[in-house]
């Protein structure tokens, strides 16, 4: 079955551990995460220390991924924490280029695969706690980012390979069972105390739960999904966290989508909406090709720009998903240079056009080349990303389902200058589906940035 794609009810497959309720949720939380429209993601660890470098050679692979590079030794790797001391860490600092940004939520990683915590967490000394900084990291950032009104998620990884009971493969041998105990005892414990210290946080972003073993104890994660919601209504969790009976993630085996979003989209965008099976999705992205943590070396790959970044927001909102552009502080806790420009060229644009991207959702204009179309109540924004060389917008209003009811275009108005566009009638085709042509003015043709034209629609 295709995500989305729901069978009959005769064909529905009983299941004990597939979803808990069909189709989205509508409290006010989820409400709320569907109107960000923009995020943030920061990967920070002690792999921002080496930054994909050791002993003068480089790594061309996810820094994050640092430990398993070859070229550390997972001793020195261990190691590193003693190092960890990040002195130019300005958590408000750190907010308020966020907030500049546009974002409206934060991921945090509260612990990566390597599975150092970034808080003093009592179930390990593997913490920032026994590091030579020693404060909060987790603690810093909720409060600053709370104080901007940024909403915070927190990333926790199920992989964790500094805990002893911790395994990949299913446990076979008895002994290896009750180590694997100790380890979901442990991950219980540490999830139980990040939202028992941090009860502002929104929702938890889960990751590296492909793992056999995590997949193998479906029922157990059920059950403490049920606990974790328990202890912190309204809480979101995507569809990373857990799998059904039958091993299926993401989508249970009646191809239903397992708890609150779809976290499917790393990296890649969907193109249509029935990719997205009309589900809530959020799609997180990064900066280089695929560098999630801090990388020194920044030359290897392609780097997107402001405008990139902005396009990619806008599909995933015309198509009812969110976007989330990731960070990787340095060691000392800084942004990067690059980072911290991107981050003003998304946040310049916003200020101006972030009415395209806040609580939007899909809107009933067909796509059209020029870029992607989303909608808030009778207002629809055209975000204009290629530019066509005759300066003619082609609009397409599809009929409505409704009746001998159509949408005609009442007004158009650049969001940038307030200049109204001339709109002029580019005739109905044989269903009663409306063209226009949006002439575009010579003050916008100037621009050399992507600009939003706002429509009002009205039914006649
Ligand atoms: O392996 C990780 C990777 O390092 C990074 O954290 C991303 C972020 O979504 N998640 C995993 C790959 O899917």
């Amino acid at each position: 079955l295709q995500s989305g794609a729901q069978p009959t009810p005769k064909e529905r497959i009983p299941l004990k551990h597939g979803v808990h309720r069909i189709g989205k949720r509508t409290d006010a939380a989820m409400q709320r995460w569907r109107e960000y429209g923009l995020g943030q993601f920061i990967h920070w660890g002690v792999y921002a220390i080496p930054g994909g470098q050791w002993n003068g050679k480089t790594s061309a692979y996810a820094a994050e991924w640092f430990r398993s590079s070859g070229l550390i030794s997972k001793e020195e790797y261990d190691n590193l924490y003693n190092q960890f001391n990040p002195t130019s860490f300005d958590t408000k600092q750190w907010a308020k280029q966020a907030k500049q940004m546009g974002a409206r939520y934060m991921i945090f990683t509260t612990k990566h695969h390597d599975g150092f915590c970034m808080w003093p967490s009592k179930y390990t000394n593997y913490t920032i706690a026994s590091t030579p900084y020693k404060k909060d990291i987790v603690k810093q950032l909720v409060d600053a980012y709370d104080a901007e009104g940024i909403d915070v998620y927190l990333y926790f990884s199920i992989i964790d390979w500094s805990h002893k009971g911790y395994r990949s493969g299913v446990p076979a041998s008895d002994a290896e069972k009750a180590s694997y105990e100790t380890f979901k005892d442990f991950t219980r414990n540490q999830l139980i105390e990040l939202l028992t210290k941090y009860p502002t946080i929104k929702g938890l972003w889960f990751d590296g739960s492909w793992d056999k073993a995590w997949i193998n104890e479906a029922a157990w994660v059920d059950e403490f999904g049920k606990e974790l919601r328990a202890l912190h209504p309204g809480l979101i969790i995507g569809s990373r966290f857990r799998a059904d009976e039958n091993g299926k993630r993401h989508i249970d085996t009646n191809g239903d989508l397992i708890d609150d979003y779809d976290q499917r989209f790393e990296r890649n965008l969907p193109n249509t909406l029935e990719e997205t099976g009309g589900n809530d999705w959020d799609c997180v992205m990064t900066i280089p090709e695929n560098q999630w943590g801090y990388h020194r070396d920044w030359s290897l790959t392609y780097i997107k720009t402001p405008y990139d970044l902005i396009e990619m927001t806008v599909k995933a909102n015309s198509l009812n998903g969110n976007f989330v552009v990731n960070f990787g502080p340095d060691g000392k806790g800084n942004i990067r240079k690059e980072e911290t420009d991107i981050a003003k060229g998304i946040g310049d644009w916003m200020a101006v056009n972030g009415k395209a991207v806040y609580g939007v959702h899909h809107s009933i204009l067909e796509k059209q080349d020029w870029g992607h179309s989303t909608q808030r109540g009778d207002i629809t924004y055209l975000s204009v990303f290629n530019k066509p060389m005759n300066n003619i917008l082609k609009v397409k209003v599809p009929k409505s389902k409704e009746k001998d009811m159509i949408y005609v275009i009442e007004s158009a108005t650049f969001t940038s200058s307030k200049t109204a566009a001339i709109v002029r009638d580019g005739g109905r085709d044989k269903f009663g589906s409306l063209f226009y042509d949006i002439l575009i003015p010579v003050d916008i043709q100037r621009l050399n940035e992507p600009f939003v034209i706002e429509l009002r629609l009205k039914q006649v």
